[in-house]
């Protein structure tokens, strides 16, 4: 018999460093504190990690859970009004979260922002 398997296997879509400043945690504003964040993007959701080598080493700690954003009816806009940096695009969740992203480099940004964006079109809106 077929076994299919509940837990689908996560397919990273892209990941990388970029600036990341939590401004509200369901609907509740937060003091901004930009960090450097390793961002892991799969279909349905966004990941935050210190740096680089934590997603291999969270795979073999089952109970660890990265901060994580799910996609599902999110929205992702650019702001100026949010920050005085520039290249700055906020995603806001269905559950209230509010998050910045930033990034110097014109071409990385733009990056990252299509494929959010893409990745977001493709979800259910619930
Ligand atoms: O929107 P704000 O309050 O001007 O954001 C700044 C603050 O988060 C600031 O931290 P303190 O509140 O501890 O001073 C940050 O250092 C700044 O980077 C924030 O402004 P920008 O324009 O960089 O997002």
């Amino acid at each position: 018999a077929d076994i299919i398997s509940t837990q689908e296997p996560t397919v990273v879509a892209k990941e990388g460093y970029l600036l990341k400043a939590k401004i509200a945690d369901g609907g509740k504003k937060l003091r901004k504190n930009w960090s450097t964040s390793w961002i892991v993007l799969t279909a349905r959701k966004m990941e935050f990690y210190k740096e680089s080598k934590q997603p291999a080493m969270a795979n073999l700690k089952p109970g660890y859970k990265p901060e994580c954003v799910d996609l599902c009816g999110a929205r992702i806009e650019w702001t100026s009004e949010k920050s005085s940096r520039k290249n700055v695009f906020q995603i806001t969740t269905v559950s209230g979260n509010e998050f910045l992203f930033q990034s110097d480099i014109d071409f990385l940004i733009l990056d990252w922002f299509h494929a959010i964006k893409n990745a977001i079109d493709r979800l259910p809106k619930e």
